[in-house]
């Protein structure tokens, strides 16, 4: 399948509105504007998917390109029992468990998941609380343990579990739909800047979904449920921070 750049696709499928789309895809590299334009009430998500080709790649990026530091934000070490414990063995029997609508619900190991083929991508992560960071990420495709798993027909979103709790014991969670589980850069990262993931960023093992904001970036994964509907799980808009904070569940950048 060919993939087009997002400019290429505005280019020739908009000749006639050339302009003004031009000028609109420069403005999109601008973080300001950027975050208006997917916020605003003017641009909504048919708007995005109709302008965007959402196979098409997240720019990467060159190593000299990349950040000196990359923040951590959100959890920075989940602290529960049971994270301490895997911690203290160096994340030797975590596990990530495929299961839902698939037709072989299974647990992955780390080796299982390192030995699988890898992708690196150095990308950049974009944080709706105003801040970015380039890094390189590594790990094997999520289409892989997904055709491992057998993904069911029914199946239509992934949610990934996590191993960290917010206030009143709520874990963390995220989901995502079919085009981006399948999209060549969905990762379960497992290294950062070519080093084993840290616990501040989701040690032993966390999810790179590049087309989309930071939040939809789930650390610490444990389990990824494939499900029909993303009603029936937590508090139903398919992630902690859409349940409770009204974040957007389509985070595409
Ligand atoms: N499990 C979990 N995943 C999470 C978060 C979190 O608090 N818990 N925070 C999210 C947010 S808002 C961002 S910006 C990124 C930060 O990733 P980093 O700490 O590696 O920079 O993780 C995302 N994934
Ligand atoms: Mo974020």
């Amino acid at each position: 399948m060919t993939v087009f750049t997002r400019r290429a696709l505005i280019g020739g499928a908009a000749a006639g509105a050339g302009g003004l789309l031009a000028g609109c895809d420069a403005l999109g590299q601008n973080e300001g504007f950027r975050s208006i334009l997917f916020r605003g009430a003017d641009w909504n998500q048919w708007t995005q998917r109709a302008l965007m080709n959402r196979s098409a790649l997240a720019r990467e990026f060159r190593p000299d390109q990349m950040s000196p530091v990359f923040r951590t934000n959100g959890t920075r070490n989940p602290n529960t029992p049971g994270y301490n414990a895997h911690a203290a063995e160096n994340f030797a029997s975590w596990r990530v468990r495929v299961d839902g609508l698939v037709a072989r619900p299974q647990d992955f190991t780390l080796p299982q998941l390192f030995s699988m083929p890898q992708r690196a991508q150095i990308t950049r992560h974009d944080c709706v609380e105003g801040w970015s960071a380039i890094g390189k990420w590594q790990g094997p495709r999520l289409a892989t343990l997904l055709d491992a798993a057998g993904l069911s027909d029914r199946a239509r979103f992934l949610v990934f579990h996590c191993a960290d709790l917010y206030s009143g014991g709520r874990p963390y969670y995220e989901s995502i739909d079919l085009v981006d589980a399948f999209h060549p850069q969905t990762i379960l990262a497992l290294g950062l800047n070519d080093r084993r993931l840290g616990v501040g960023h989701g040690a032993p093992v966390r999810l790179r979904v590049e087309r989309q904001l930071g939040y939809k970036h789930a650390k610490y994964v444990e389990r990824i449920e494939a499900v029909a509907d993303l009603s029936v799980v937590h508090g139903g808009k398919g992630g902690l921070w859409e349940d409770i904070a009204d974040y957007e569940w389509y985070a595409g950048i």
